[in-house]
């Protein structure tokens, strides 16, 4: 399991690097960065959040926790529309907020064998996809609440912090969940 990177930590604002070459080392990451998303739970984790400078990330959107998607190099071809969701995000554990983003994305990528692909993606996936393309840019999706409401959130995550430290490293026993 790889260890996650929580706000405010400053390495979460790097600017990931391009991937150069889809080798065995980067597709022993992929599964790994699968196997601690989807412990989390989560549907989405980029590279940046688990101190992995290069721009790549895994999401699955689907109930099942079948339907894997891995996006190396991404880029965003086309913008449609507009709407609204509240967002969480593994490195803001317990905060939830509204984010507005385009509603329909046209995307091109690498697969996790190197091939390009492109793809439509739409309601929460399309989300995702701006949600997890933002770390790869040193964003998190608390950058686009108010600085009071930011302030809020960094609060509140050293409050938790600090009572899990008093709990002796004792896992919390229930996560509680914040709408901000
Ligand atoms: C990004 O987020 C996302 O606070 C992925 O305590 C979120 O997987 C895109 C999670 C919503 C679109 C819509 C968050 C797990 C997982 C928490 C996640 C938590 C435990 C967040
Ligand atoms: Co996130």
């Amino acid at each position: 399991m790889l260890t996650i990177l929580e706000f405010p930590d400053p390495r979460l604002r790097t600017r990931a690097q391009p991937v150069e070459r889809v080798d065995d080392a980067l597709s022993r990451l992929i599964d790994d960065m699968f196997e601690t998303m989807y412990a989390a739970p989560g549907i989405g984790l980029a590279a940046t959040q688990v101190d992995v400078h290069r721009r790549f990330m895994v999401i699955d959107v689907s109930e099942e926790k079948n339907a894997p998607l891995v996006f190396i190099n991404p880029e965003i071809l086309e913008k449609q529309g507009a709407q609204t969701y509240q967002e969480g995000c593994l490195s803001v554990p317990g905060i939830y907020a509204d984010v507005d983003r385009a509603d329909r994305i046209r995307v091109r990528a690498l697969d996790r064998h190197g091939q390009p692909f492109e793809m439509w993606a739409d309601g929460l996936l399309a989300v995702c996809i701006q949600h997890e393309m933002d770390h790869l840019d040193g964003k998190v999706f608390v950058d686009y609440l108010s600085p009071f409401k930011r302030e809020q959130v960094r609060k509140r995550l050293a409050k938790a912090a600090k009572e899990r430290a008093a709990a002796g490293g004792a896992d919390a026993d229930e996560q509680r969940r914040h709408t901000i």
